[in-house]
């Protein structure tokens, strides 16, 4: 079976570099999400939801610590598992549900879906259903940050799957060579599909271990701790905004649902889930917030506006209007060509 990290909150340092307002907003960004997915998939067994989804549910530390490192105008690339991050990036709930429900008031009208979220005003450049195909395109985003000299950096997530594909490879080359002010970051949650990803590759981390073959820093992170992914992450934008180059970082989390709506992930070992439960990240963060002096009553608070949103945002995207075949053709293509490109 799959270790997971030792089960317990870090004891809190003696000089807080991170301070309670970026906590409470890690707190709150881990909440919307946890939320925000769990009424996700209610809606699928309600069948107001159509087609597949993926859910990041165990992983929204990795989201919440990544976007709260990040400043206005950054970019981040997801995968098809990208609800997490167009939420924490500021997308709307409502957008979000909005869109997996193919209505009207969704991200994009309805015409995307769970795996295509993407809002170029909040940065969020896209959400890829192939593997390693966004890897390239990120590398692409932070030649334009560097070549006009925007200070702008990119994110791209990916899973511990797509460490095996080629794209990953080159990327990584590419942005090296090129000094590119790019942050890949690897959501280790031992699966691929349906495989663990200890059994179809050639080293422990997927990600880390293959960084020095690139001349990388190998950099591993208890992805379900939303202060030492914040952490990290901040080291790796000020490489990048200093000119440095880019970085590897292999975060290890575990999704507590199946790979996919369709997946009751009965390949798993028994225990590993409760195992892994003990260390989810809302959890964790609870004590952490405790350990600084937050009260149950602060984070209550919290937790109940949240609420509210989720269940404003689920009535509004049942009241709005299905998406109409009206609008079929409309914002597909990039208008002219030469304008965006000049
Ligand atoms: C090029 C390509 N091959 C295969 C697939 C089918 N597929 C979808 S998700 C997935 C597993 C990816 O695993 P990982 O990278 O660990 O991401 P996770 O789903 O765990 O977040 C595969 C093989 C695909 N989408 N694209
Ligand atoms: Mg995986």
């Amino acid at each position: 079976m799959a270790k997971s990290p030792k089960a317990s909150a870090s004891p809190a340092p003696v000089n807080d570099d991170i301070g309670e307002d970026k906590r409470l907003e890690m707190y709150r960004l881990q909440v919307t999400i946890r939320e925000a997915e769990q009424r996700a998939n209610d809606l699928f067994f309600q069948n107001l939801i159509k087609g597949t989804s993926h859910l990041s549910l165990g992983q929204e530390a990795i989201a919440a610590g990544v976007a709260a490192a990040m400043k206005k105008g950054d970019l981040s690339f997801c995968t098809y598992r990208g609800h997490a991050h167009t939420l924490a990036r500021g997308v709307p709930v409502e957008k979000v549900l909005g869109e997996l429900m193919g209505r009207d008031n969704g991200l994009m009208r309805g015409k995307g879906g769970s795996m295509h979220l993407t809002s170029v005003e909040h940065g969020v450049m896209g959400s890829y259903a192939i593997i390693g195909a966004h890897l390239p395109i990120a590398c692409g985003a932070a030649w334009k940050a560097q070549y006009k000299k925007t200070g702008e950096v990119t994110v791209c997530f990916f899973g511990d799957g797509t460490t095996n594909i080629g794209a990953f490879h080159e990327a990584l080359n590419f942005a090296v060579i090129w000094k590119l002010p790019v942050v890949f970051v690897c959501e280790n949650n031992l699966y691929m599909e349906y495989t663990p990803i200890s059994e179809v590759t050639s080293v422990e981390h997927p990600a880390a271990d293959r960084a020095s073959a690139n001349g990388l820093e190998r950099i591993i992170v208890d992805g379900n701790d939303a202060d030492a992914v914040y952490r990290i992450m901040r080291t790796a934008f000020d490489k990048a905004r200093a000119g440095d180059g880019p970085s590897l970082i292999e975060a290890l989390t575990y999704r507590h649902s199946g790979h996919s709506r369709a997946d009751p992930a009965k390949y798993r070992p028994e225990g590993e889930l409760e195992e892994w439960k003990k260390r989810d990240p809302i959890k964790i963060y609870k004590e952490r917030l405790k350990s600084f002096g937050v009260t149950e009553d602060q984070m209550a608070k919290i937790d109940a506006e949240v609420m509210k949103i989720v269940d404003d945002a689920t009535e509004a995207c049942k009241a709005a209007p299905t998406t109409s075949s009206d609008i079929l053709f409309t914002d597909v293509y990039a208008d002219g060509g030469w304008a965006w490109r000049n």
